[in-house]
């Protein structure tokens, strides 16, 4: 942490760092000369301005990739160069360990004005028209329905909140509706009843945000494909037109873990881990640049002071998180028996930056490591009220269906904080961007991290 919030920390565990016992060992082609290292050195390396600089170079790779980080996708890959090259420059080497899933996404494969009056090859899929959500493959060619749409922007539209507002539609037809004032899935029930096979949503168009294109949730199986769509092309269909769009599967997704191991004495090791990728709808920051961030800085800083602790320690940037936990359950299935016993625990770090956060500590998984205390206690000592998480909803649950001891950190998704609000507002939005971080609490779950490891490793 930078030195605003160093004065205040204290709970130092001095870690012994036993390499007089392999006299003569060398790591990273060095004699090793560092025998004793506390706590508080390596935690005086992790500095929220290195953390944050991890997130703006992730932030300008989802830039330059199409706006995400998804498995499978160039930002992705990307991503991984950038881990690995700080790794390597840092003395570690590296694993990149391939694997592949058959993703169950959907994806609009194409979006054609189609007819007379057709502007085709001007509508982008990504920038102009995306999927909000679709169950199955499909392919629907059929005119487009306006269903109450308001294009003056001077009131609240109720387009497709009401079972009135399809009287007439004709069924078969695409409908199109515009955003505001119900959920989502309110839109689409309603127009999937009237008959619709396809429901495009325009924006709202009644501000300057509510123009483009958006992320949009859908808390139901979408029964039918569900766009969305910026507000400029809701207008120009809403003139009349028929429209040709494919939803398909995105089939195998190729990608990778990466892995850097620092060497321990003995066969034991702690393995702490975060995913890498993003899901499609934006950069990804708070999750997972974050833990990202936590759990490079605790390995670069680790070098930094060249610690060699009593347990390896290994670093894992999951991938297919997003998509299914498939990274880490990859990583855990391709274990040997004799190798899974050999964890000592495994230290999950997914969304430690949120901007209305909650420091938790998971504990009460059912295959909890006495280390979560320790991590509690450290936080707690640096005046942070901290609560407990028992959640299997990232990286930590193959581990713990391996029976390999777990903790981890966590300080919220769109589940309300108690002050009312969501934990993260941007969460698997476009806005999750490094301007959705809390550098503070950034750090201090860095912090409580690296002691977390220290105090299991040595
Ligand atoms: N599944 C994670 C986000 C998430 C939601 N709740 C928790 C609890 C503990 C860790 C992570 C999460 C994701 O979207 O990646
Ligand atoms: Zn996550
Ligand atoms: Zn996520």
């Amino acid at each position: 942490m930078e030195p605003r919030t160093k004065n205040i920390l204290i709970g130092t565990v001095t870690v012994l760092l036993a390499a007089a016992l392999i006299a003569g060992a060398v790591y990273f082609n060095r004699p090793r000369v560092v025998a004793v290292v506390d706590s508080e050195s390596v935690l005086a390396g992790i500095t929220t301005d290195n953390l944050m600089a991890h997130l703006k170079e992730l932030e300008a790779i989802a830039e330059a990739n199409g706006g995400n980080r998804k498995a499978g996708t160039a930002g992705h890959a990307a991503s991984v160069d950038y881990v690995e090259q700080q790794l390597k420059k840092a003395g570690y080497t590296t694993e990149r360990q391939q694997f592949s899933y058959d993703s169950s996404g959907r994806k609009l494969v194409s979006f054609e004005m189609v007819g007379p009056s057709a502007n085709s090859g001007s509508v982008e899929v990504g920038t102009d028209v995306d999927l909000m959500g679709a169950f199955h493959p499909d392919e629907v060619t059929a005119d487009v329905t306006a269903v109450d749409l308001n294009l003056e922007g001077d009131r609240q539209t109720t387009s497709g909140c009401e079972a009135s507002d399809f009287e007439g539609f004709p069924r078969g037809n695409i409908a199109l509706v515009q955003r505001g004032t119900c959920r989502f899935d309110v839109k689409m029930s309603l127009a999937a009843e009237a008959g619709a096979r396809a429901v495009i949503v325009m924006n709202q168009g009644d501000a300057a945000d509510r123009r483009g294109i958006f992320v949009g949730d859908l808390s139901e199986i979408a029964t039918v494909p569900v766009l969305a769509a910026t507000f400029d092309l809701g207008a120009e269909l809403a003139a009349g037109g028929r429209v040709a769009l494919t939803v398909d599967s995105p089939g195998a997704v190729v990608t990778e873990n990466l892995i850097a191991d620092l060497p321990g004495l003995g066969g034991r090791t702690v393995v702490v881990g975060a995913h890498l990728d993003g899901v499609g709808g934006g950069p990804g920051i708070n999750d997972n640049g974050s833990g990202v961030a936590a759990v490079l800085e605790t390995a670069l800083q680790l070098a930094a002071v060249d610690a060699q602790p009593t347990l390896g320690v290994r670093f894992a940037f999951w991938s297919g998180e997003e998509d299914g936990l498939y990274g880490s359950t990859h990583y855990v299935q391709q274990l040997s028996e004799a190798e899974r016993r050999a964890i000592e625990v495994y230290l999950n770090v997914d969304m430690v930056g949120s901007p209305n956060p909650v420091a938790r500590v998971y504990a009460g998984t059912g295959s909890d490591h006495p280390v979560w205390e320790v991590m509690r206690d450290h936080l707690r000592a640096q005046g942070v009220t901290t609560s407990t998480a028992n959640f299997d909803l990232s990286d930590h649950k193959p581990f713990m269906e391996a029976r390999i001891r777990v903790s981890g950190l966590y300080t919220g998704a769109d589940e309300p904080s108690p002050n009312g609000a969501p934990g993260d507002p941007c969460y698997h939005q476009a806005c999750d961007n490094v301007t959705n971080i809390d550098p503070e609490m950034l750090g201090l779950m860095a912090d409580a991290l690296a002691h977390g490891v220290l105090s299991v490793a040595s």
